[in-house]
């Protein structure tokens, strides 16, 4: 000490005596050395210590370790506004183990703690560790005077892992898992919540009652257990799901570790959410396979659990089988077939018969649920019904997501904004659907189409808004409604004896154009003007008979239809529908065309910058690049995106699933690097497609917008 505070200015130190303490020595035959912890005033500095070594001899031969002198002039305060109790329990709640039972460690220790340059933090530095669920051993560090968690250091060895595995109907995918001192775990470290400590953890109850079982872990990372091996894999997918679609981080949007138990009990033929985590039987093999060998299922349980921390809704009549429904729902979005078929459950449902599901969003009917009010079942098994009567809230989700126009990607969205932003515990059918009407407004703005689409979607299965007619005002030629989709039905009311409803439209080619009035009740009769009110033609059949125009239409005229009710005809509560049917131009102009451009397979090493492919399309606005295979050597090697002015937008790296890739202007390059060793197969572009809204539109050259892949596994 004596030698520090003699030497105390090369360190920018005032004193030693008050800035170090001594706190270990050790002595063998060369010397000692003799260490000391920085502190200030009294409090340890996290990570500072100072070694003074003397030979044999006792002659000081040198100094070294960290010293910080900054520390002392920013007058931190040393005296605790919180107590070690309240940081014991914040550290306990970051590393999600407020449920364990015992803790191998647990400690707490006062430190100052230099977050980052020059920024001290006065904090409980939390040590933690057990083996109650997936081992945890960490340091949290908590901010002693606003409880913030500052840092954590997990202590524990964990890599993360991939494994190849098979699951429940013998298709292959790759697992994410974890090695924790020599064992492997199937725990998903990788996804963005693990920043927090969440992760995707997957036990088995090994045909016992008791939750959540055992982790499932083994030493050489080959799982045969392919019930665990969907539901670990599936979980991960509703995870990206959510926090791509949706920047939903995990289910409560705050990186709560997602858990599941496979196994549970014997035969069990259903799969639930727990209130904490998911549960799957193994089915009885002839009405079901094990239940996570499905993604909708896994997504169905999984989104109960978003639908318990948003919405709320009460697990019972109407509010329930809105539950079960926003489940089906996004069990459906979630699976993202292509050729979505909208059968619920059907990997694992009677594997005997093909073709068979648990429900159907298409046609509920086809498994006796209602899809219409009409229908709706009075019960009180399954909790009112929840498993029936979800068939009509996922009939109108049907009908709009397949509405012309319509994608499942935006239908998603309504869905997702309304469950989180509008429907609370007690919500009704009514209430969802104002609330995915509002949820339409927000997105799409209040004239959209997507609202007219999700309004009518309701009205088609009965659940009408109790102000009556949706489209009113619409009383005259000048408040007619707009915008009439073409080949799209409209449930309107005549709601009173003199009620007129005006509806108008525009084709945007000449041809054909059909108006037709249909499922009155009562005496209504239809009549179609032009714009300066010539009648372009009338249907003023007998009583409830269906009424239709037809005539050949013009691009760019506007057209308006008249209902009224014969005689003050009318009824505040049964609708008439009405559709018309005129050609129409798509306003989609992406045209595609087929120009493969492959890297060398596999692709040479120290390849950088010299395979390049280009895209250009002169006066396009946009150009897309499909990589059907993309494989390189993650990180070394990857691939750059750059855009005409040879500004690299994009950097992709490992194997990537199919994607497009789009850039503005009129030109895209494909830039291979590749380091000096290891290979891999490189990328197969197998499609291009460019954008030109002023192109003339032949038929056959249309299809769906490229997809963005904004994924920067380099940047991330
Ligand atoms: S959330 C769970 C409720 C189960 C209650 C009993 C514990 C549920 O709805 N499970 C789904 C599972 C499912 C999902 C099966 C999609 C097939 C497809 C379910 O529909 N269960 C049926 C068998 C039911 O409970 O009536
Ligand atoms: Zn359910």
């Amino acid at each position: 000490m004596a030698v520090l505070e003699e030497n105390r200015d090369l360190f920018n130190m005032d004193s030693a005596q008050l800035e170090l303490t001594p706190f270990d020595t050790i002595k063998d035959e060369h010397g000692q050395a003799f260490k000391f912890r920085q502190t200030y005033k009294g409090v340890p500095v996290f990570g500072n210590e100072l070694i003074l070594h003397t030979d044999a001899d006792g002659k000081v031969t040198a100094v070294n370790g960290y010293y910080d002198p900054v520390v002392k002039i920013k007058g931190l305060k040393v005296k605790p506004s919180l107590s070690a109790d309240q940081a014991l329990t914040v550290a306990k709640q970051t590393l999600k183990v407020t449920a364990a039972a015992s803790f191998d460690v647990q400690e707490s220790q006062l430190v100052v703690y230099e977050a980052g340059e020059g920024d001290y933090h006065l904090v409980y530095l939390v040590t933690l560790s057990t083996l109650d669920g997936t081992p945890v051993y960490a340091d949290v560090f908590v901010d002693a005077h606003d409880g913030a968690v500052v840092h954590t250091i997990s202590k524990l060895s964990m890599v993360a892992a991939v494994a190849p595995a098979s699951g429940v109907l013998d298709d292959t995918k790759t697992l994410n898992t974890d090695l924790v001192s020599g064992l492997y775990y199937l725990s998903d470290v990788t996804k963005p919540m693990f920043s927090t400590g969440g992760k995707i953890d997957t036990y088995s109850a090994n045909y016992g009652l008791s939750l959540p079982g055992t982790m499932l872990s083994n030493t050489d990372n080959v799982w045969s257990d392919k019930a665990a091996v969907d539901a670990h894999y599936y979980a991960g997918l509703v995870y990206d799901y959510y926090y791509t679609e949706h920047g939903r981080n995990s289910f409560d949007n705050n990186g709560a570790t997602i858990k599941s138990t496979v196994h549970y009990s014997s035969n069990y033929n259903n799969a639930f959410w727990n209130g904490g985590q998911m549960v799957y039987g193994d089915g009885d093999g002839k009405n079901y396979l094990a239940f996570s060998g499905a993604l909708d299922v896994v997504a169905h349980e999984l989104t109960h659990a978003v639908t318990t921390k948003t919405a709320g809704l009460i697990y019972q009549d109407q509010s329930g089988a809105l539950s079960e429904s926003f489940s089906d729902v996004f069990g459906e979005l979630i699976e993202n077939k292509p050729d979505n078929n909208w059968l619920v459950g059907e990997a694992i449902v009677t594997p005997d018969i093909p073709g068979d599901a648990m429900r159907s969003l298409a046609d509920p009917g086809a498994y006796n649920h209602p899809d219409n009010m009409a229908e709706y079942l009075y019960t009180s098994a399954d909790s009112g019904g929840v498993h029936t009567n979800s068939g009509i809230p996922n009939k109108a989700f049907y009908l709009f997501v397949t509405a012309p126009g319509m994608t499942q990607q935006k239908a998603g969205k309504v869905w997702y904004r309304a469950l989180t932003q509008y429907l609370t515990s007690k919500s009704i059918f009514n209430d969802a659907r104002n609330a995915t009407r509002q949820a339409a407004i927000d997105l799409y703005g209040a004239g959209s189409a997507e609202v007219a689409t999700v309004v009518n979607a309701w009205e088609s299965v009965g659940v009408n808004d109790s102000t009556g007619d949706p489209f009113e005002p619409n009383n005259s030629k000048e408040s007619a409604y707009a915008p009439v989709i073409s080949d799209t039905t409209y449930n309107g009311r005549i709601t009173s004896a003199g009620d007129e409803d005006w509806f108008k439209f525009t084709p945007s080619a000449n041809g054909n154009v059909t108006v037709l009035m249909n499922n009155m009740a009562y005496d209504y009769d239809l009549a179609v003007y032009d714009a300066t009110s010539n009648l372009i033609g009338q249907s003023t059949n007998r009583g409830n008979l269906a009424e239709t125009v037809a005539f050949s239409g013009t691009a760019g005229a506007t057209y308006y239809v008249k209902i009224v009710g014969y005689n003050g005809a009318q009824s505040s509560t049964s609708v008439y529908t009405l559709k018309a049917t005129f050609p129409t131009v798509t306003t989609n102009k992406w045209f595609y065309e087929t120009l493969p451009m492959d890297t060398p397979h596999p692709y040479p090493v120290s390849y950088n910058n010299r395979y390049q492919h280009t895209y250009k399309k002169q006066g396009a606005q946009k150009v897309a690049l499909h990589f059907s295979r993309f494989e390189t050597e993650h990180t070394y090697d990857y691939v750059q995106i750059r855009d005409k002015n040879d500004l690299t937008v994009y950097t992709y790296t490992g194997t990537l699933a199919g994607f497009w890739v789009t850039l503005d202007g009129d030109e895209a390059s494909a830039i291979l690097f590749s380091d000096s060793s290891v290979t891999a197969f490189g990328y197969t572009i197998d499609q291009v497609a460019y954008y030109n809204p002023t192109a003339i539109v032949s038929a056959g050259m249309l299809a769906e917008e490229p997809k963005t892949s904004f994924v920067d596994p380099i940047e991330e």
